[in-house]
């Protein structure tokens, strides 16, 4: 029998460097969560002027950033905050953490040299002020490299060459294509730097005082790693910009030690120098760790800023929508992936419009209306939707004689609004039809053996219902919903155990027997609806594929 056991005293720290906050997540080693932290970049650093923790950049078609001091400043504050809470940061055996995916910082040339020798008596961001050659990093919201996505695609074959090679057709957010507009529109900011790191590799750098490598799965979402090999593919470093390699550094699986924590953390805050800093990965497979997923068949849908629908799959085969992305927690298996940008900011917008800003109005009005909204689709995409690739707008369409028992007569006409309270089911049923549907075409199980549902609308009973039905299986909600930070945190414990051994443990053991009374435990919170109805939802998805590829053809942004 294997020893999986986690230092009896010793705390394992999760972060989450997301959209909108930095958070931290603290579990003991029988995996409860002592503690947790959160700066909210909006309220708690208003100089930055960000709204949802982001510049739009309206002179742009699609820009989007953010200040990437602003997610140093926060990594200070955070850590503050934790201070003036007492917490113990003695007692951290191993920290990890999550970032947003696709978001890239620029290192100038000689910042290594200040990572390594960072003052204690300062905050970082005093100390890295001028360490940025671009001082507003592309973020995963960004839609403004359609012209260099058309061109990494042609370099390297086409786009089904490219997804299989690396596990993504083009994308707009992906780094690749944001690293290329930047060596294109400013080779000169490009020949300044020396490092190019994602969001979770730039803040597991802060913590080593030294530059992070890139984590594999975090790394598939840059459209610049053979997904099969895991090493950066060289036809896609050469269509993307040149002498990229040397800036990425080298790639490290997600359990690997990126390094002990720096100096300055140690005389800072007093962390115990033999802390070891566990390779951070992306926010969706942070989140795949902390739903603790482990078959083939479980689906998890995430409903945050973004929402994402992820699974566990071991022979995916990469297609022309959606990502496979290396399981960050098995070196074995793949993560299939679906990301809609239109989440929890336009569910608001509707609320806000048809709901008194109010989500029991809301949940009230979604209870009230009839399920499959007498046949009435809503598309809406507040921001330019990536799944379909469409543009900002609402489109609105109702299916005369549409009685859920045939699609032979049933004929849909474009309607400029519905009334509110169709409105509100609108929203919740178009993106998860949507959804249901892209999983379907993508090879996910359907109906899934059960999902498990997470991010701040999860905790929403009357959307839950709306999922379970529409899906047809149970749902399962975590009892927090920050699944990216707590995931974080099991995979500083994982690292740390897999350093500990010499080489890879399987992940459930570091949960083994302390699952069912432990905050990472999940439980059923929606039955699955009944089969009637999810024939009739699985009549009115096909009629909303239909109309959504119609509208790809008519305005998609890759036409
Ligand atoms: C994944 O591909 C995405 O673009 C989003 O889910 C971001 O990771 C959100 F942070």
């Amino acid at each position: 029998m294997e020893d999986y056991s986690l230092p009896k005293d010793g705390l394992f720290l999760g972060f989450d460097s997301s959209t909108q906050s930095l958070k931290a997540t603290v579990l003991d080693s029988n995996l409860n969560i002592v503690t947790s932290e959160t700066v909210h970049f909006d309220s708690e650093l208003p100089q930055y002027k960000t709204k949802d923790g982001v510049y739009r950049d309206t002179s742009v078609n699609g820009r989007i950033v953010s200040p990437t001091l602003m997610w140093v400043e926060a990594f200070d504050l955070l850590l503050e905050k934790l201070t003036k809470s007492k917490f113990d940061f003695k007692r951290v055996t191993a920290v990890s953490g999550s970032g947003q995916q696709h978001g890239s910082v620029y290192w100038k040339n000689g910042s290594l040299a200040k990572l390594a020798s960072l003052n204690p008596n300062k905050p970082l961001m005093e100390q890295l002020t001028d360490a940025f050659s671009i001082k507003e990093s592309p973020i995963w919201m960004d839609s403004s490299t359609t012209a260099q996505c058309k061109e990494i695609e042609t370099a390297v074959g086409g786009a089904l060459e490219l997804s299989q090679l690396t596990g993504s057709r083009a994308y707009e957010r992906f780094t690749g294509s944001q690293i290329r507009k930047i060596f294109q529109t400013q080779p000169d900011v490009y020949r300044e730097t020396e490092r190019i790191s994602l969001v979770s590799s730039f803040m597991a750098s802060l913590l080593i005082g030294a530059y992070a490598s890139i984590d594999e799965t975090d790394g598939s979402g840059m459209n610049l790693m053979d997904i099969r090999e895991r090493t950066w593919s060289k036809i896609a470093l050469k269509a993307t910009a040149p002498g990229l390699e040397e800036k990425l550094g080298k790639l490290a699986p997600a359990y690997a030690v990126a390094g002990s924590i720096a100096p300055y953390f140690v005389e800072r805050f007093h962390f115990n120098k033999n802390c070891l800093v566990v390779q951070w990965s992306g926010d969706n497979p942070n989140s795949l760790a902390g739903l603790t997923l482990n078959t083939p068949g479980d689906l998890a849908i995430s409903l945050g800023t973004s929402d994402t629908v992820f699974g566990i799959a071991s022979e995916p085969q990469p297609r022309l929508e959606g990502h496979v992305l290396p399981n960050p927690v098995d070196p074995k298996s793949y993560m299939v992936m679906l990301v809609y940008k239109n989440g929890s900011l336009t569910r608001e917008d509707v609320r806000n419009r048809c709901a008194e800003r109010s989500w029991d109005t809301f949940n009230n009005i979604l209870e009230q209306t009839p399920p499959l909204n007498g046949g009435k689709l809503g598309f809406y995409y507040k921001e330019h939707e990536i799944l379909p690739p469409l543009p900002v707008g609402y489109h609105r369409y109702v299916l005369e004689n549409f009685t859920g028992s045939t699609l032979d007569g049933v004929e849909e006409h474009e309607v400029a609004e519905f009334d509110a309270p169709s409105e509100v089911r609108g929203i919740i049923e178009g993106p998860f039809l949507s959804m249901r549907a892209h999983a379907e075409r993508f090879g996910m199980p359907a109906p899934p053996n059960r999902i498990i549902a997470t991010g701040g609308a999860s905790a929403n009973s009357s959307i839950l219902k709306s999922v379970a039905s529409i899906f047809g299986c149970d749902v399962y909600t975590v009892q927090r919903s920050d699944s990216a930070s707590l995931g974080a945190a099991l995979r500083a414990a994982h690292g740390w155990l897999c350093n500990r051994k010499g080489s890879f443990i399987p992940f459930s053991g570091i949960y083994e027997n302390k699952l069912e009374n432990s905050s990472v435990s999940c439980k059923l919170s929606m039955p699955a609806g009944d089969a009637q109805l999810l024939s009739k939802y699985t009549l009115l998805m096909k009629k909303r594929i239909e109309i959504e590829d119609c509208l790809v053809q008519k305005l998609g942004r890759w036409q």
